[in-house]
């Protein structure tokens, strides 16, 4: 019997200090008016806890959606699946996944839950608490960066359903995507499942509240990337001296978050060798989230190799969540 919280880092030390300083030097180092920076870099534990904050306000509509959906369809999901392991990429607080897990609990096939995402300090909340609730499960906090590379620890005992919720796949760009979900493709056997949450296309000014709420919790959260970049790259930014922007690309469907200066700043990012300037205006942006259509996510997932066999949204039709098998 297992007790205590499996740890896994399937990184390399110093994986992500790396990781971080190529990020900045491409992003930052684009020409002005063009830099970015992946939104993998505001989870640090205030930016997770602050993303926890975003997850309860009124205007930040897909937890609660997507929630929704789950107390409701996840007893089918898991007479459908009977899945032994349950894989959540992306996991954060593991929040919605309690309902799988007591849904795959009471038909009794859950074995083994193996959490992975990137905040190790999320990870290890989440991870604790779901052994205290669930005495017998298997817990598996994993450490990694599945934007980059899919990788479990070891191998997992079929049948899997593999969750990504919360629109997360919405952060990567489509040719990011695609090559996500053809590493999810390749991890699944048959009988195993892949679990979608999907953020949807709706009226702009929902999804430009969602991201631009009342509160400011969401430019906080913005605005907690600078932060990071102070303190793991040695950086001098105010992060006062950026307003925070939430923009519809109607073409695109997607929201980007920028930081936008508010006046000509100069910064330096000692550890990486970075100066840099920005105009009186000049916007970083440093955070895409696609919206999707049903059509869309079925055409991406079957360019992947996998079928959509269930697509499921709430009553207000805000998210979707689909059930895909390879
Ligand atoms: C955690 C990626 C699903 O894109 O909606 C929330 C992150 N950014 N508010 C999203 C986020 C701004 C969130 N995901």
């Amino acid at each position: 019997p297992v007790t205590g919280l499996r740890i896994t880092r399937l990184l390399p030390e110093g994986f992500f200090a790396d990781a971080l300083r190529e990020d900045v030097r491409r992003g930052l180092g684009a020409p002005p008016g063009r830099r970015w920076l992946p939104p993998k870099w505001f989870y640090d534990a205030r930016g997770s806890e602050l993303f926890e904050e975003i997850t309860r306000l009124p205007e930040y509509y897909p937890t609660r959606a997507e929630r929704s959906i789950l107390r409701e369809r996840a007893g089918g999901i898991a007479e459908l699946t009977r899945a032994r392991t349950l894989v959540e990429l992306g996991s954060g607080s593991s929040e919605k996944t309690r309902l799988l897990l007591d849904a795959l609990r009471r038909l009794g096939t859950l074995e083994r839950y193996v959490a992975v995402d990137v905040s190790e300090s999320a990870l290890r909340g989440a991870g604790e608490a779901l052994l205290r609730e669930y005495p017998g499960l298997a817990v598996d906090a994993v450490v990694s960066d599945f934007t980059r590379r899919l990788r479990l620890p070891g191998a997992v005992a079929g049948p899997a359903l593999v969750a990504l919720l919360g629109g997360t796949i919405g952060n990567l760009l489509p040719a990011e995507r695609a090559v996500f979900l053809r590493e999810v493709r390749s991890l699944l056997r048959p009988g195993d499942a892949l679990l979608l949450g999907t953020d949807l296309v709706k009226d702009p000014a929902v999804l430009v509240a969602a991201y631009d709420d009342a509160a400011g919790v969401t430019a906080e959260f913005n605005r907690n990337v600078l932060a990071v970049l102070n303190r793991e790259l040695g950086g001098d930014f105010d992060p006062a001296d950026f307003a925070h922007v939430a923009v519809w690309d109607a073409e695109r469907e997607w929201i980007e978050m920028r930081l936008r200066a508010r006046r000509v700043v100069t910064a330096k990012l000692r550890q990486v060798d970075l100066e840099l300037g920005f105009a009186d205006g000049e916007e970083l942006r440093t955070e895409v989230s696609a919206k999707f259509r049903r059509e869309g996510v079925e055409a991406e997932l079957r360019a992947a190799g996998l079928r959509l066999g269930r697509w499921w949204t709430d009553a207000a039709g805000r998210f979707g969540l689909s059930l895909a098998t390879p």
